[in-house]
């Protein structure tokens, strides 16, 4: 019989370290000597606010005011156990073809060559359908196999009669299982350690590489 209560957390925050950018695929980046997992979606759909509600910080990733602005890649390191890497939004129409060139080239090079990265937990806003650029990106992860968790954000912003409606049309449109889906809101709360659990048993498994 286990000891522990129904409403231990999952993922207790004890230490946090902002470690550095990575600003190209070739750039610089922390010694890759823990498990990592990323952090995916495009620009404004709740990423910061959710890795703030999942590390249980007011404002340790900023929550901007300017989308498509973070053009690096930011690396955090958790109770000296893994890596969050919070990865730049795509699809802000406002930036050039040259800029757009160079982000897909930056979260490319970094998901196919991160030798202890585990998976990836990819943002969708749980109001819209995924987007052209959602679809792309959901392609190119399926594509290199990495395992891949969906968090459908600003649930709040959804009526609780229609949330389950979003999560099996989502799972639809993007060929997933409704149990990949994990609706959340960072005003509410919802997710959090449903969320928190998931990474936790991600970071836990071997590499998908092998
Ligand atoms: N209602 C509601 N609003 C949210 C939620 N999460 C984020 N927002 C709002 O959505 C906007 C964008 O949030 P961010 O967390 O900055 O989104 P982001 O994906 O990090 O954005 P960029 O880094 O600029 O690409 C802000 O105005 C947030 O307050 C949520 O769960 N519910
Ligand atoms: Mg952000």
């Amino acid at each position: 019989m286990s000891l522990e209560t129904h409403s231990a957390d999952p993922l207790v925050i004890r230490r946090l370290e902002f470690l550095g950018g990575m600003a190209s695929a070739d750039g610089w980046r922390p010694e890759p000597d823990l498990p990592e997992v990323a952090f995916g979606g495009r620009s404004n759909v709740g990423k910061s606010s959710l890795i703030n509600r999942l590390l249980r910080r007011k404002s340790f990733a900023r929550v901007s005011q300017y989308p498509g602005k973070t053009a690096e890649i930011n690396f955090y390191r958790v109770n000296d156990e893994f890596l969050l890497t919070d990865l730049p939004g795509y699809g802000y129409a406002r930036v050039s073809k040259e800029m757009r060139l160079r982000w897909a080239t930056l979260i490319e090079g970094y998901l196919r060559t991160s030798a202890m990265l585990r998976g990836i937990v990819q943002l969708i806003d749980a109001r819209h359908p995924p987007s052209d650029s959602d679809h792309e990106m959901f392609a190119f992860l399926a594509d290199i196999g990495l395992p891949t968790i969906v968090a459908l954000t600003k649930a709040d912003k959804v009526k609780n009669a229609d949330l389950s409606k979003h999560v099996v049309a989502a799972a639809r449109d993007l060929g997933l299982d409704q149990d990949q889906l994990i609706p959340f809101s960072a005003i509410t709360g919802t997710g959090r350690d449903e969320l928190a659990e998931a990474i936790v048993a991600l970071l836990a498994q071997p590499s998908w590489r092998t």
